[in-house]
């Protein structure tokens, strides 16, 4: 079974404090900063923390391959994607080129992240402080990301303004699994766990592999989009109509309610509750699931990313652990009045798995971006109308409108990928002073 004890806490659960901070830092002095990683080790959240009494700040570190190398760690963790970068993914993910990209992660100047998590700002601030003190002129910032919740009642809504973070798959042998959770073998987010059928060096054992994404959204403009293409059901308000859009995109009401469940209304004490909200497959007794999306569109966000019963046999392996957070402030009025984005928001989109080539680059690059995903159905379902990208060009959707389910509808981006890097998040014992990477 895993050892929690060496795990970091975010890998197996997920840390969703109201804010987190994202340190991105090179490596000046590599000896330095193994002997001070040695030191630090045992301030790193691991996951028996992380699921039960944790720490009022919590601290998780990854690395990437620039790191490792430039730590002298040449070996091969076996994760093409990881070792050649995320900037080598650029066209396998639909992003339009680098143009929109934060400089830095152009660049070789990443070599790892902390993940600063807690319910103050403060207390963020003042662990920041102690790692610099710590690590001193061994590292340097690179790229700092500060991201908080929404404020009152949309606390774990995203910009767009729908709940985030209520499918997770559950992972065998750890806590009890909710009604419509996918269980799945610790491989496949733990390296060297049972399921991961890779070669590793014994060391990697017990780490797994993070993705960080930062994805601006444009909200003004979505919601305008909403507003104009509203589907207007018989005695739907206009509010009702671009809400109904807005929902049929994600596959859920803003408050979690999930349209396979409830296809007409949001359902407020179904969205609350964990042992309903996730108790779906997609198909019922009366309905073909190759050719009906009146209840969900095939192509909706979480269709795409957990095709559940459109997936036969059962997908076992393309499952991510998500531990996302929002950026950014909320839409002002002049921007909601232009319909126009002015400052930068959006998605601190963080997800582990133990092969990003299976995982995050799977989802996005073979099913939210490919028009035929789910295959099987009688129309093409088209992009995933939120993260499915096409290099920047408009996308095409089908069955968002369910009066008339062969009806295209071709939307501009409402995401735009300022992308983001690949990360180790080694085990605890790796960072230990007689470790692989402190010595
Ligand atoms: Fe998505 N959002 O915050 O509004 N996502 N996501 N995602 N996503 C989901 O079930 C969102 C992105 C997955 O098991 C929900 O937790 C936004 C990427 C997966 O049923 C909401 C962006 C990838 C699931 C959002 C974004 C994924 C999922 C429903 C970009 C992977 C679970 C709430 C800005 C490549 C599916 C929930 C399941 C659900 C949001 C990005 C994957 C509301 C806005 C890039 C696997």
């Amino acid at each position: 079974s895993l050892n929690l004890d060496n795990i970091q806490g975010d890998v197996l659960f997920p840390i969703t404090t109201s804010t987190k901070t994202f340190f991105f830092f090179g490596v000046n002095n590599a000896a330095q900063f193994k002997r001070q990683l040695g030191n630090f080790q045992s301030s790193i959240t691991t996951a028996s923390q992380a699921s039960g009494q944790r720490p009022a700040t919590t601290v998780n570190i990854g690395f990437t391959q620039d790191g490792l190398n430039t730590l002298g760690v040449k070996d091969d963790l076996g994760d093409n994607s990881f070792s050649n970068g995320q900037i080598n993914d650029v066209q396998a993910m639909g992003d339009p080129g680098t143009g929109n990209w934060v400089n830095a992660f152009t660049t070789h100047n990443v070599h790892g992240v902390f993940i600063l998590a807690s319910g103050s700002s403060d207390n963020i601030n003042t662990e920041l402080n102690m790692i610099r003190n710590t690590f001193g002129n061994s590292i340097s910032q690179q790229y700092r990301l500060d991201a908080s919740q929404r404020p009152g009642d949309q606390a774990g809504h995203e910009h767009f303004g729908f709940m985030d973070g209520i499918s997770q798959p559950c992972v065998d042998g750890v806590g009890e699994c909710l009604p419509g959770q996918s269980t799945i073998a610790p491989g496949v987010l733990i390296l060297g766990a049972q399921g991961d059928s890779t070669n590793r060096p014994s060391w990697a054992n017990g780490g797994s592999m993070m993705v960080f994404r930062q994805l601006q959204q444009l909200v003004p403009e979505f919601n305008s989009f909403l507003n104009q293409n509203a589907i207007m059901m018989p005695g739907f308000t206009p509010v009702q109509g671009a809400d109904f859009l807005g929902a049929r995109m994600f596959g859920r009401w803003q408050d979690g309610t999930p349209l396979d469940l409830s296809p007409r209304a949001a359902n407020p004490s179904l969205a609350s509750d964990p042992q309903r909200n996730n108790n779906f497959t997609f198909a019922h007794p009366d309905e073909d699931i190759s050719s009906d999306q009146d209840r969900c569109p095939f192509a909706a966000h979480i269709r795409k990313t957990n095709p559940r019963a459109d997936f036969q046999p059962q997908n076992v392996v393309n499952h991510i652990m998500r531990s996302s957070i929002a950026y950014g402030p909320e839409v002002s009025s002049s921007e909601s009045q232009f319909s126009k984005t002015q400052q930068n928001r959006g998605l601190a989109f963080v997800c582990y798995q133990s092969q990003i080539d299976q995982g995050f680059l799977f989802q996005q690059q073979n099913w939210a971006n490919l028009q035929s995903f789910p295959f099987g159905k009688n129309e093409d379902p088209g992009f995933d109308p939120i993260i499915g990208a096409n290099a920047g060009q408009p996308r095409a959707v089908n069955g968002l409108d369910p009066r008339n389910t062969t009806r295209t509808m071709t939307l501009p981006d409402f995401v735009v990928s300022q992308g983001g890097a690949y990360f180790f998040f080694p085990p605890l014992s790796a960072m230990a002073s007689n470790g692989r990477l402190a010595q």
